[in-house]
């Protein structure tokens, strides 16, 4: 049985009378310490994004408004999600092809990263990821 592309992991909910509140962190959602911390938002009609993998960059995803549908491939598999809770979050390991489409106007894609921003850390050419993924 071959793992799931896709990891979705619960994000606790401690909303109340008074609206939301989620929460991540170390030991409960969180499977690593953050070291970066990154949001997408007011993306244009019809812009896709990402079309890269990471080779050691682990990430945590979540669509705290609108929604985005996320797209990862592995070089034999493709799967994916739309992402349009705060209360899901997406767990993408080193070494998957990811693509977000289908952003709705109001989209806020947060990302949690466990290292800071390396260029070198990314595949952009998606013949060479396929290869390297062989
Ligand atoms: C990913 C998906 C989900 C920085 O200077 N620092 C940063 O931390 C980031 C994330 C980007 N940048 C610069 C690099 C580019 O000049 O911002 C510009 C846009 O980045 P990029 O084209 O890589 O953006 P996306 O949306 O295609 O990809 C981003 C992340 O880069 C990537 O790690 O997994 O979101």
């Amino acid at each position: 049985m071959t793992a799931p592309l896709v990891q979705l992991v619960d994000i606790p909910q401690h909303g109340d009378a008074r609206g939301g509140l989620s929460v991540a962190e170390l030991g409960g959602a969180l499977p690593f310490l953050v070291r970066r911390v990154y949001w997408i938002h007011g993306t244009k009609p019809g812009v896709s994004r990402g079309f890269h993998a990471h080779k050691e960059l682990r990430q945590f995803c979540v669509c705290v408004a609108g929604s985005v549908r996320m797209s990862l491939f592995d070089g034999r598999r493709e799967e994916s999600v739309v992402l349009d809770s705060s209360a899901k979050g997406l767990l993408i390991g080193p070494g998957l092809w990811r693509e977000i489409h289908d952003f709705s106007s109001d989209s806020v894609l947060m990302v949690l990263a466990d290292a800071e921003y390396d260029e070198s850390d990314y595949i952009r050419d998606r013949e060479q990821y396929i290869r390297n993924a062989r």
